[in-house]
């Protein structure tokens, strides 16, 4: 979990009188880990709606954050579900696990309480992504039940929301006390 890890490395010196053990520290930093999140849909980018999603397909999405998060010095889990029980779940077991989320949650931002609510009990900063601007839209989708938790929200950039999400992100976690 992006904590530093301490290595205790033991080597031994053989003569014939005496066995000299010594021991040599080193600490390692593990990456950050960071739960990229994709809602209901998105399995859909780059086939249908090019003129409000773009041309990108979701794997597309999926390397440049990977090539993003590399550069940032993060691991990413990209995922995608319809289902709103799988990104309950995805997101509880965020908890102690990961360090950060990143949310794009669909169209379930705009209605899912059962998301507002898993995302309060895990307690990991989260970051929402949007590739559309949802205030440029129809009037549901300016509420969003997400950013009721989340530290802050990109919108409207296509996949760049995406990039500018990863370095928020990174940037809230290496802000840290
Ligand atoms: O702009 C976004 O990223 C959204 O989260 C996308 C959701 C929409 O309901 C939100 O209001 C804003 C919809 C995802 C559907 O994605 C498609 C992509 C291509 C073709 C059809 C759907």
């Amino acid at each position: 979990m992006g904590k530093a890890w301490t290595n205790r490395v033991i080597y031994g010196r053989l003569n014939w009188w005496s066995y000299e053990v010594k021991t040599h520290k080193c600490d390692m930093q593990m990456p950050l880990e960071i739960l990229l999140i994709n809602g209901p849909n998105l399995n859909m980018l780059g086939v249908r709606q090019p003129n409000v999603y773009g041309r990108s397909s979701l794997k597309d999405l999926e390397i440049l954050c990977e090539r993003e998060a590399r550069s940032l010095g993060l691991s990413i889990d990209f995922r995608q579900s319809n289902a709103e029980g799988e990104l309950v779940s995805r997101i509880q077991g965020a908890r102690g696990a990961a360090d950060g989320i990143i949310l794009n949650a669909g169209a379930l931002t705009h209605s899912s309480i059962a998301l507002l609510d898993a995302l309060a009990s895990a307690e990991v900063p989260t970051v929402e992504v949007h590739m559309s601007n949802i205030h440029r839209r129809e009037q549901f989708r300016e509420k969003s039940y997400v950013s009721v938790f989340a530290a802050g929200m990109v919108c409207g950039l296509g996949s760049y929301s995406y990039v500018l999400g990863l370095r928020a992100i990174h940037n809230i976690l290496n802000s840290r006390q």
